[in-house]
């Protein structure tokens, strides 16, 4: 099979599959969304292929996330249609009836942590960076973000039954950040600062789209965060956001 933005190889029963795009630290435009799903429903059908790795081209990303050059002109209905396209390929990746590993190379942005929390399980080198960072572009995870990180957390701590201190909870990602009794308040507001920097809009959604899903099944909650991911496509946040990525500067954010 012969593809442009992916490498694919199959040896002794595993299947890699490098997504290859260095020069856009491995940013997931339309064409390679094609490309893995390409590949990912010729391994569904295989019989010599046991297991299945993910990874990126280079040492320095995995996945930068979705393309934002590409992404950044789409409206709601266009952006509505892609999420879906896209959530839909990376669950057929989680339904692929062969182990998935994600071997996270780098950077893990936005849909490139979607992609690795598909995967069954992750390994990561050191210089590993996860993030969800959409709403500081004016939208929201479009690729199931929403649904999978806080289903990948309760999990854990659902497994371990027992009580749990500071430093076990922040490693299994029950508190984001341990400090003194003292820095405690400080650390709360200096948390809530940066949340107010990020795209005001595109955060009440991303809210709304993790609880309406948690309660849901996943494919319901999966449909829902693909409706209002196009719904960030109709506010100035969003242009603001992507506009101010492709100019290399901080966003301004209205709240519009
Ligand atoms: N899209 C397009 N180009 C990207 C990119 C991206 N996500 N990330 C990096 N690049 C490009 C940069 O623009 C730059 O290109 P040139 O300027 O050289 O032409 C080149 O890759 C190298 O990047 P930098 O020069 O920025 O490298 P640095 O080491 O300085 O910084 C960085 C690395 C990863 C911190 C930085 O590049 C960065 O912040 N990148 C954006 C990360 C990000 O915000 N990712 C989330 C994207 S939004 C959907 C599903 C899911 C989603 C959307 C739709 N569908 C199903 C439709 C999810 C949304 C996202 O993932």
């Amino acid at each position: 099979m012969e593809f442009e933005n992916i490498i694919f190889k199959v040896e002794d029963g595993i299947a890699t599959l490098t997504i290859n795009r260095p020069k856009a630290l491995n940013a997931l435009n339309k064409a390679t969304v094609e490309d893995i799903e390409k590949a990912v429903d010729y391994i569904a059908e295989s019989k010599d292929i046991q297991v299945v790795i993910i990874t990126g081209a280079g040492e320095k990303s995995f996945v930068a996330g979705a393309d934002i050059k590409e992404m950044a002109d789409y409206g709601p209905a266009e952006s509505g249609k892609w999420a879906a396209y896209g959530a839909g390929v990376i669950t057929k990746i989680e339904k692929l009836p062969q182990p998935v590993i994600a071997a996270v190379n780098g950077f893990a942005l936005g849909g490139g942590c979607e992609i690795s929390m598909a995967a069954d399980f992750r390994y990561c080198s050191e210089n590993a960076i996860f993030g969800q960072p959409e709403v500081g572009l004016g939208i929201i995870p479009g690729f199931g973000g929403t649904q999978r990180l806080a289903r990948l957390v309760a999990k854990e701590i659902i497994y371990s039954s027992k009580n749990i201190k500071a430093d076990e909870a922040l490693r299994i990602g029950l508190v984001n950040k341990v400090v003194p009794q003292a820095e405690l308040m400080p650390a709360a507001i200096k948390a809530a600062k940066k949340i107010m920097a990020q795209g005001p809009v595109a955060v009440q959604i991303a809210k709304k789209a993790i609880n309406n899903g948690i309660n849901a099944d996943i494919i319901t909650g999966l449909a829902f965060e693909s409706n209002v991911f196009g719904l960030c496509f109709a506010t100035a946040d969003q242009k603001e956001g992507m506009k101010a990525f492709m100019e290399k500067r901080k966003p301004e954010f209205t709240g519009k």
